[in-house]
């Protein structure tokens, strides 16, 4: 049997905090889209006979009616695959969730939060989801693999570790004895042994680097074969730039419009020292550049004189730094006006 498994779409997704442009969210909403008909086109191609969703497929307090239309769409375009959904935190089995009130196509089977068995001919799928944003329990330890010469595969979402999210416990799962685990809820990617987790299908921002996809697996008698696919077209990536030997905004602004690699959406990181306020308008930076984070430091070299307007100046800064009346901020930003004002080295 060959199966493809991904979770963590988070269809519908705002995308706010990722940059610090306004319409990155539109854009990454697109590729989302995107991203699910490389999916379906693939399955097609490929004649693949199941499709698993590990949870969290769409973001239930943003998620609109036209986008599960677009998402059961996509599924009735490959009627001969069987998929199989189990909710996650993000995306609960609640009342009102897309999941209970909208009329999916039949090839779409939906597991809540009790342990259910489905039986194909020689596979048993077992699954379960969230239905609650929150699941601290769950019939795990209810399960028996009731045909072990079938093939038996578990889909669910949920933490290996400590949490609020369906906790499960590793040794457990593995005791179980199947022949692959379906999980969701991680989203960097973990697929070294048969519980896998395939990762964000998508990016979601700078906290989830390197690449993003679907997992294509085939068992036969019993063998698990698998492989990673990627899906998502861009790769977040970070860049560090030393600004110190940068003198000007204008040269500061070449040397980021530079950093330019097509498919690759950058969050620049400013380091080293400045020498000048850094306040760049993002409207002047490349558009794969969504993100700058300053963390410059700046240069002082204000010493204390009783001699010059300066030198008197930094002292009664200092004094009022060192009685805690200003805080390290807001010192460096007084000396890097002070800075401006008074000029260099007088
Ligand atoms: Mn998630």
């Amino acid at each position: 049997m060959k199966f493809v498994h991904i979770a963590d779409v988070h269809l519908d997704t705002p995308f706010k905090t990722i940059s610090d442009r306004a319409d990155i969210g539109v854009e990454r909403r697109l590729e989302q889209r995107n991203a699910l008909k490389k999916v379906i086109d693939y399955i097609k191609e490929n004649n693949i006979e199941y499709l698993f969703i590990s949870g969290d497929l769409y973001d239930q307090e943003y998620v609109r009616e036209s986008s599960i239309r677009f998402l059961n769409d996509l599924f009735s375009e490959i009627p001969n695959t069987k998929i199989y959904i189990t909710p996650g935190n993000h995306d609960p089995y609640i009342k009102n969730s897309f999941y209970s009130t909208f009329l999916w196509n039949s090839n779409v089977k939906i597991f809540t939060n009790v342990v259910e068995k489905v039986e194909n001919d020689n596979v048993n799928i077992y699954g379960f989801g969230f239905n609650n944003f929150e699941m601290n329990e769950n019939q795990l330890k209810d399960i028996i693999l009731d045909e072990p010469e079938k093939i038996n595969i578990l889909i669910t979402h949920g933490d290996l570790g400590e949490s609020k999210y369906n906790h499960m416990n590793l040794n457990e799962i593995k005791s179980k004895g199947f022949d692959y685990v379906a999980l969701g809820h991680i989203h960097k990617r973990d697929d070294s042994t048969n519980i896998v987790y395939p990762g964000s299908l998508i990016s979601l921002g700078f906290d989830e680097l390197g690449e993003h996809g679907m997992i294509v697996g085939e068992i036969t008698d019993k063998k698990l074969n698998k492989k990673f696919i990627k899906i998502d077209e861009r790769e977040f990536v970070e860049f560090e730039l030393d600004v110190s030997n940068i003198i000007s905004e204008e040269e500061l602004i070449e040397k980021i419009n530079s950093i330019n690699e097509e498919n690759k959406l950058f969050k620049i990181i400013l380091i080293g020292y400045r020498n000048f306020p850094i306040n760049i308008d993002i409207k002047l930076i490349n558009k794969n550049i969504i993100k700058i984070k300053d963390n410059t430091k700046i240069k002082i070299d204000f010493k204390e004189n009783n001699n010059t307007l300066k030198g008197l100046f930094v002292k009664k800064l200092n004094e009022r730094k060192n009685n805690n009346l200003i805080d390290e901020k807001t010192y460096e930003d007084i000396l890097e006006i002070a800075e401006q004002a008074l000029g260099k080295n007088k």
